[in-house]
Formats: structure tokens, C-alpha cells, sequence
């Protein structure tokens, strides 16, 4: 792990649940010891939700927890509370995703935390920023609605809808460990840590940044490039605009051969690509025809102009599009389901799918980090059982002895997981520190 670019980097990780754990995941990635504090005998709430296997770690733990080391720790007792400082006082960085609150409730306010270590960097998700919705529970969709996102999306005769991609909960995450890393740079300046904080309302709003440039466009009249132009009504609001692209240029999703859920093409429509498009589909007396020729041209009837796409691509499968497509420079994307990019054998081939073994759980298929550094390269390790490195990160980060350990035990400061895996599965448990 030496190489990695955050090796050195220590993590106290009090994250739950999505939005936490896809931050400290990357940062683990990146080679910070990402130490995972989760409280005895009960752990992240994910170990156990969703569970495909009985009395396994579910896949929504394994594969948002990858490389992390597990302790489990009560800081609410007075032991427990010793031992948090201590975690303090050796770590860099310390990332929690608690209802707001939640820490200070434990004795660990921001000004307390500092005055622990001055240099630490304290980053936190919550639902909303300072406002009238501050002291609310979130979960990704309530982000997703409450930011932007599920009002612009769907088509217009339909309901606000929200997205498969969890851009509430592994968006937040992604802002929050862009200013970790970002505070952690100021502090090799300053000296001094700070606290960084991501709202997923913020969150989604950052990637929703082109809806409101809609929004202001609306008001110099309607959204030319919208589906609803130029039959439909714009009322006060940015519309859902369906399959519409979010760009400049115009693209929709259209039918391919084989009639499946998710046979379908995304096509768009550059000017410089019309005469090739004509060509492709047989209409070559569109490419100059002035009805048709030019962008304005167009735009009032792209219906039409997809209409006539599909009518081609109905006669090809998406994967055959494709390669008569891009051989023109034509941009284009097939629509691909889950199970065809899980068997996509060049997403295994750069390590974006990446089979993990697990010891309880057997292999498994979890998506790798996406983001891909030349001098620091991401090997995805299985996620920890719970507690199972308890003892290793009490001895090795705080030095304690046996004793110390057994007496934090005993307080019920700390949990005895590890023991309890040990008596109830014959499997022998993996070497600790893996
Ligand atoms: N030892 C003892 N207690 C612990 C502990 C530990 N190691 N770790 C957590 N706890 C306690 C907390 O102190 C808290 O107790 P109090 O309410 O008494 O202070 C309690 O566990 C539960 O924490 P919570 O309120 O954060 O959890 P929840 O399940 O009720 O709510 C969630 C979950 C996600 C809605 C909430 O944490 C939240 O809004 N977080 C911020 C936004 C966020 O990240 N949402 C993304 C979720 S993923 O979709």
C-alpha cells in the first residue's frame, strides 16, 4: 500500500448507509487507512438490509465498504468515549453521515473534536444545509426530489420520477471526498484542519446545474430544444423533457431489432453528422432539402426526424448500430442493462467490474473505482466482518496491550464480534489486516 497516493492518510470512518461510505470507499481506494467505526454486535445498518444470503453481509455493505478496516466501539460509554479521543488524536481525517446532531449527542461537537486535534479535517453529509429542512432525515431519493433532479425527469405526461443512479447519496459522496482531499492539501499549507460540509440537496442540485440555466432561459421564451416545442406548453418551471439530450444538440432514445426492454439506441443529431445520418438511413434527398438541411430547419420537427432514425435502427440491433454509427463519427450509446455490463468483458478488463471473494459470502461482482490514477492503482479488497479488526487497530494504532483490551471489553466499550464469528463459522477467518 505504500505507493498509493493517500498511504499515510488515516481515516476515522463513522459513516453509514451510501453517501458516507462511497466517500471513504474512494479515499480508501486511494490508500488511506480507513479505520470503520460501527457501533458492537449491531454495525452499519446495511450489513443486514437487502440481504440475498442468510446472515451474510449483504451486497449493499460488501460493495460500498471495499478495503476498509471494521472496529466496533461505543462512544456513548465512558471507555468508548476514551478510546474515540484517541482515534482523534491519531487520525487525519473523520467522516460521519449521522442525522444532524448525532455526533455532538455523543460528547463529539466540531469544537471539541478540534480541540482534540487541531489538524484533523472533519467531514460530514446531511440532508440540507443551514436552513428550514436542517434538522430532517435524507435518503437518495428525498435528495433526488428535493434537489432538482425528479422534477426535470421523466417524460411530461408523467409523474416527477427519480434516477437509477444515486446521484443523492454516491453524489454527495463523491463532492464530500473532493473537499477532504482538497482541505487535506490546504492543511499541508496551513497546518490547520477544517470541517467540510456536503448537503445531498446541494449535491444534486451541482449536478442538476443545467436545469437551472433552463430555468433562466425560460424566461426569453420557450426551450426550443425541448420535446414540447414546438406543440406543447411551458408553464412557470423547467419541464420534464423525456429522452430530450440536455445539450445543444438534439438526441433521443430510439427503438432498435429485437424488441427486448432495453433495445434501444441513444442517437444524437450534430449538423455536422446530417448528411452522414441521411446516408445511413436512405434519405438522401434530406441532406440538402431546405426544409430539412439546416438545425433551425429541424428543430420544430425532431419528432420527425427520430421517426425516420428509428425506422432505420428497427432494422438493426443496438450493438450493430453502434459500429455503423461510430464508424462515421456518428455519437451514439446503446442502452445497456445491468446484466449486460456486469458480462462486458472490457468494464473487466480495466478493473471498473472487479470479482471479490468474501469469506462468508463466497464471490461476488462489485463495480471498482472509476477513477483511474497512473502511480496509484486501486486493488478493491472485500469489505471487513464486522469488528474483525477491533483488536489489530486498538494495538497497532493506540498501542494497546492485551489487558488494555480485554478491560475496554469488559467495559463494553468495544464489542466481541470478531470472537463470535469465530464460534459460529467453521470457516476460518482471513488473516486480519487483509
Ligand atoms: N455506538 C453507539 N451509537 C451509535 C454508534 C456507535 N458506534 N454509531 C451510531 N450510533 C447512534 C447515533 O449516535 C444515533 O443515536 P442518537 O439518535 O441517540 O443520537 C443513532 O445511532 C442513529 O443514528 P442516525 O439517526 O444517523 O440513524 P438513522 O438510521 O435514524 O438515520 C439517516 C439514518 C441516513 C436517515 C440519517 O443518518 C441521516 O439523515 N444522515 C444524513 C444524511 C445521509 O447521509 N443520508 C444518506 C443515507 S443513504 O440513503
Amino acid at each position: 500500500m505504500t505507493d498509493k497516493a493517500l498511504s499515510g492518510i488515516r481515516v476515522l470512518d463513522m459513516t453509514h448507509v451510501q453517501s458516507g461510505p462511497t466517500c471513504t470507499q474512494l479515499l480508501a481506494w486511494f490508500g488511506a487507512d480507513v479505520i470503520k467505526v460501527e457501533r458492537p454486535h449491531v454495525g452499519d445498518a446495511t450489513r443486514g438490509q437487502l440481504r440475498d444470503i442468510p446472515d451474510v453481509d449483504s451486497l449493499y455493505f460488501t460493495m460500498l465498504n471495499h478495503n476498509k478496516r471494521s472496529i466496533t466501539l461505543n462512544p456513548k460509554t465512558p471507555k468508548g468515549k476514551e478510546i474515540f479521543t484517541r482515534l482523534i488524536e491519531e487520525c487525519d481525517v473523520l467522516v460521519e453521515n449521522f442525522a444532524p446532531g448525532a455526533l455532538d449527542r455523543m460528547g463529539f461537537s466540531w469544537e471539541r473534536i478540534q480541540e482534540i486535534n487541531p489538524r484533523i479535517i472533519y467531514g460530514s453529509v446531511k440532508g440540507f444545509g443551514p436552513g428550514p429542512y436542517q434538522d430532517c432525515k435524507v435518503y437518495e431519493n428525498v435528495a433526488q426530489c428535493a434537489g432538482g433532479s425528479a422534477s426535470t425527469t421523466g417524460f411530461d405526461d408523467g409523474p416527477p420520477m427519480v434516477t437509477g443512479a444515486q446521484i443523492g447519496d454516491s453524489g454527495t459522496g463523491l463532492h464530500l471526498a473532493l473537499g477532504l482531499v482538497t482541505a487535506l492539501m490546504h492543511r499541508e499549507r496551513s497546518g490547520k484542519g477544517q470541517r467540510v460540509e456536503c448537503a445531498m440537496q446541494d449535491g444534486v442540485l451541482n449536478l442538476c446545474r443545467v436545469k437551472l440555466r433552463d430555468q433562466q432561459r425560460l424566461s426569453q421564451g420557450p426551450l426550443r430544444e425541448y420535446p414540447q416545442f414546438p406543440h406543447g406548453e411551458f408553464g412557470e418551471s423547467v419541464p420534464r423533457a423525456g429522452n430530450a439530450s440536455g445539450g445543444g444538440q438534439p438526441g433521443w432514445a430510439v427503438k432498435t431489432k429485437g424488441g427486448g426492454i432495453d433495445d434501444y439506441i441513444y442517437v444524437i443529431i450534430q449538423p455536422q453528422v446530417w448528411e452522414a445520418w441521411m446516408k445511413t438511413i436512405g434519405r438522401e434527398e434530406l441532406i440538402s432539402d431546405p426544409e430539412w438541411a439546416t438545425p433551425e430547419a429541424r428543430l420544430p420537427k425532431l419528432d420527425q426526424c427520430f421517426a425516420m432514425i428509428e425506422e432505420w435502427t428497427l432494422t438493426k440491433t443496438k450493438f450493430e448500430a453502434m459500429d455503423i454509427l461510430n464508424a462515421q463519427n456518428i455519437p451514439c450509446g446503446p442502452i445497456l442493462s445491468l446484466q449486460e455490463l456486469a458480462e462486458e468483458p472490457s468494464l473487466r478488463d480495466n478493473g471498473t467490474v472487479v470479482e471479490v471473494d468474501h469469506p462468508t459470502r463466497g464471490p461476488y461482482l462489485t463495480v471498482g473505482n472509476p477513477i483511474k490514477l497512473s502511480a496509484s492503482s486501486t486493488e478493491v479488497v472485500r469489505s471487513p466482518l464486522l469488528g474483525e479488526h477491533t483488536d489489530e487497530i486498538l494495538r497497532d494504532v493506540l498501542g494497546f496491550s492485551d489487558n488494555a483490551i480485554a478491560e475496554a471489553r469488559a467495559a463494553e466499550a468495544i464489542g466481541s464480534e470478531h470472537k463470535l464469528h469465530e464460534d459460529e463459522h467453521p470457516v476460518p477467518m482471513p488473516e486480519a489486516g487483509a
